[in-house]
């Protein structure tokens, strides 16, 4: 039922602007903030590991993990969820804000207007800030500790072009996803996918579309911090429910 309530939904909309999270790229094989990693980093906090006090403490430590997430995300394929996305984009104005820093909705090819969270795939130096674009070594195997690339401009240490925890999010990714949510108007849609809704201000997003007078649908096997200020709450994974979605729609 929810997710002919959700295509119902999706049929008046103009503009749908998706707000996706660890979730939709979960069946892709990437690990979820919340799951248990796997493997050398099976003990280790993820919330403890991106932070800017754990590189001070140790980039060889640190460069090491983002170095493994590197690898595993190169091996993996976007799922059938992400290749929804980009189908719906063929019918639909869709917006995506991903707090997610795999490259998936790209490769399935979706346009993605921000990474609110940064990205795998971009690195600058920790001191002097210059972006770095040579390409970064990615070990076979996962190892424990990994010396960071030297940047060529001040010698510093070249760190992931993520957002860390107590970092302020990319003010131009930012700014322009609550523009895209503020834009949304009634009868508008705002898909969130696959995000825990723990984390701010991302988790506070979903409240500016509802603010606007958008629907705002969840898409999520599990309840999350935010299910509950959702207009249509939709208990299934992302690579199965968004295909039901666009076929539903017709
Ligand atoms: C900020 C990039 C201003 C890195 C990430 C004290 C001091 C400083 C800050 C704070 C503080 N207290 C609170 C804060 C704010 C803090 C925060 O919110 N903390 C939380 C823990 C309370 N936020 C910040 O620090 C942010 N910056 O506020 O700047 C500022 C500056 C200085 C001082 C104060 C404020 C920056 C946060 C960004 C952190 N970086 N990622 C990296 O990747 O290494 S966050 C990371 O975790 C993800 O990007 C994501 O955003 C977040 C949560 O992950 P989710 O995507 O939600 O995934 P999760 O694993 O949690 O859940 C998965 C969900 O998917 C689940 O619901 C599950 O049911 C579902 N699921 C599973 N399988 C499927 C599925 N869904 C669909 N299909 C499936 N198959
Ligand atoms: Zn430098």
């Amino acid at each position: 039922m929810s997710v002919e309530q959700a295509a119902a939904a999706l049929r008046g909309a103009q503009q749908v602007v998706v707000l996706s999270g660890a979730g939709m790229s979960a069946e892709s094989g990437v690990p979820t903030f919340r799951e248990a990693q796997s493997g050398l980093w099976e003990e280790f906090d993820p919330s403890r590991l991106a932070t800017p006090e754990a590189w001070q403490a140790d980039p060889p430590f640190v460069w090491a993990w983002y170095a493994w997430r590197v690898g595993l995300v190169r091996d993996v394929e976007p799922n059938d969820g992400h290749r929804a996305l980009a189908a719906l984009a063929r019918t639909h104005d869709v917006t995506i804000v991903t707090q997610n820093v795999d490259d998936l909705h790209e490769r399935a090819g979706s346009e993605v207007l921000a990474h609110i969270h940064g990205s795998l795939f971009e690195y600058r130096c920790g001191d002097c800030g210059v972006r770095y674009d040579a390409p970064v070594e990615v070990p076979s195997e996962p190892v424990e500790r990994l010396d960071p690339p030297t940047c060529q401009a001040c010698a510093g240490d070249v760190r992931p072009g993520v957002v860390w925890f107590g970092e302020d999010l990319p003010m131009d990714d930012f700014q322009a996803s609550v523009e895209a949510l503020e834009s949304l108007t009634k009868g508008d849609v705002c898909l969130v996918v696959g995000t825990s809704g723990i984390v701010y201000p991302a988790a506070g997003m979903p409240a500016i579309a509802r603010g606007a007078g958008a629907t705002v649908v969840e898409i999520n096997p599990h309840e999350s911090d935010i299910s509950d200020m959702c207009d249509i709450v939709v208990r299934g994974s992302a690579a199965t429910t968004l295909p039901a979605l666009v076929a539903a729609l017709g």
